[in-house]
């Protein structure tokens, strides 16, 4: 495999208008003079380029170019994932493309990979250990997966996990790292035991603060005596019981790539807090000190910064809840649809420990927005599926836009939000492109 080519449009540029401007037509020709409005000549260059007129023009916000521009190019192959679009393949970093998220559970074949380092190889599950130790655990315990299985109660729960990372493509200036766009996120079931049970059965001492992963991966210098990530939750998190080490996605083995034979699932959070290949926890008198536990990593300015500003760690915090989100998983963009028929739009939604209180579409630019019906989730922690249609008025260019709120009242920015140096939670609303003729 290789690293995938710069896509010449990449999604950076929707929100970067005089870069957009410079790639689309080799110069920078100021595409809005006023807030709200493209210039007539961006618009008639913008319609060009797209073959097809855009009935909402007037409505489109400055900054903005269309979401078709976004496409992506042709996935590479990983094998046992399907049409996942690989960002790095050393380590390996694979998002899943909107459309192929469809499913209310995401498939095995469709989560997403983000791998800090090398997975292990010549895994065997029979012999898997799963250590509990730290200075505030009262009596350090080791597991066989058999064990986990025989002592304590297995549960099945859909669980949403999203890289902290994820949408980082999408700031300017560019943050580096994976440029995710909107695929590091899945929600399959996992199976396993709740991690509050284990810590437990190992006993918790008053003083414990935080529980602390580490994994079989090693790190891409080979270097045996550094972990490529070891991160972890506070105490109150870790014995939530829809925390649990699991052995099994969807009913079969964890795919290799999601952390087989056994891993934690921490939902809500960032997709960091959930080890992969887990074969060790530490109960900690302190947060816990693993590699990527501390600021800059996972974590974003405590107040909100100017673009492009050198933030010290210590004006930084650790990312808890993930912000609320959603996908427009049907149609795919790009498409094109007859006008006179209805167009069914549906998606997901989900808004880290909280519940999702609505989503609404809107197909005119984030002008007007039309309810749509949102599904109860499956369990806490589980993103939830809704469902809408749209009628399109006339033949042209058109987005679909979703926009999510929590149950505490907070929606989905429709621009990018509060930038940060390593480009965490982009929360911003998903665009879609269709067609209609
Ligand atoms: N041991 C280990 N656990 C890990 C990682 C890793 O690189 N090694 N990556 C973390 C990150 S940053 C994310 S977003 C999730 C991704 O889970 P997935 O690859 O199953 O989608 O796993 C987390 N757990
Ligand atoms: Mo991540």
């Amino acid at each position: 495999m290789h690293k995938r080519p710069q896509n010449k449009l990449n999604a950076s540029y929707l929100t970067d208008p005089i870069a957009a401007d410079r790639e689309l037509w080799g110069r920078e020709t100021s595409l809005h003079t006023r807030r709200g409005f493209l210039k007539k000549s961006g618009l008639m260059a913008m319609s060009t380029a797209l073959g097809m007129r855009i009935p909402f023009a007037a409505l489109m916000p400055a900054g903005m170019i269309p979401a078709a521009f976004a496409a992506s190019n042709a996935p590479d192959v990983i094998p046992s994932k399907d049409g996942l679009i690989v960002l790095n393949d050393r380590p390996l970093n694979a998002e899943t493309p909107a459309h192929l998220l469809n499913d209310a559970v995401t498939p095995n074949n469709r989560m997403f990979v983000r791998n800090n380092g090398v997975p292990p190889t010549n895994i065997d599950a029979d012999n898997w250990q799963l250590s509990i130790a730290g200075e505030s655990c009262i009596r350090p315990t080791s597991f066989s997966i058999a064990d986990l299985r025989a002592r304590f109660e297995t549960v099945t729960l859909q669980l949403q996990l999203e890289c902290g990372g994820n949408g980082r493509s999408e700031f300017v200036p560019a943050a580096s790292g994976n440029q995710w766009t909107t695929g590091a996120i899945g929600c399959p079931t996992f199976t396993g035991v709740r991690l509050r049970d284990v810590l437990n059965y190992c006993g918790v001492a008053e003083d414990a603060v935080y529980v602390g992963y580490y994994g079989a991966d090693t790190h891409t210098s080979g270097d045996p005596d550094l972990d490529p990530i070891s991160r972890g939750v506070p105490i109150g998190k870790a014995m939530e019981r829809e925390c649990l080490i699991a052995w099994a996605m969807n009913g079969e083995d964890i795919p290799l790539q999601n952390g087989y034979p056994l891993r934690l699932v921490c939902a809500g959070w960032p997709g960091s807090v959930s080890g992969k290949w887990l074969n060790r926890l530490v109960i900690r008198d302190r947060v816990h000190d693993g590699e990527k536990m501390s600021p800059p990593s996972y974590s974003v300015p405590a107040n909100p910064v100017a673009p492009g500003s050198r933030v010290p760690n210590e004006d930084m915090r650790i990312i808890e809840s993930m912000p609320v989100k959603s996908l427009v998983t049907f149609p795919q963009s790009g498409i094109t649809h007859d006008f006179r028929e209805r167009l069914s739009v549906n998606g997901h939604a989900w808004a880290g420990d909280n519940q999702i209180s609505a989503v609404f579409i809107s197909i005119d630019f984030g002008t007007s927005w039309l309810p749509t019906s949102v599904q109860p989730a499956a369990n806490r922690l589980s993103w939830q599926s809704w469902q809408s249609w749209v009628n399109l008025p006339e033949p042209g260019y058109y987005e679909i836009w979703a926009r999510a709120m929590d149950e505490r009242g907070r929606s989905q920015p429709m621009v990018v939000p509060g930038w940060n140096p390593r480009g965490y939670l982009n929360n911003a609303c998903h665009r879609i492109a269709v067609q209609a003729v």
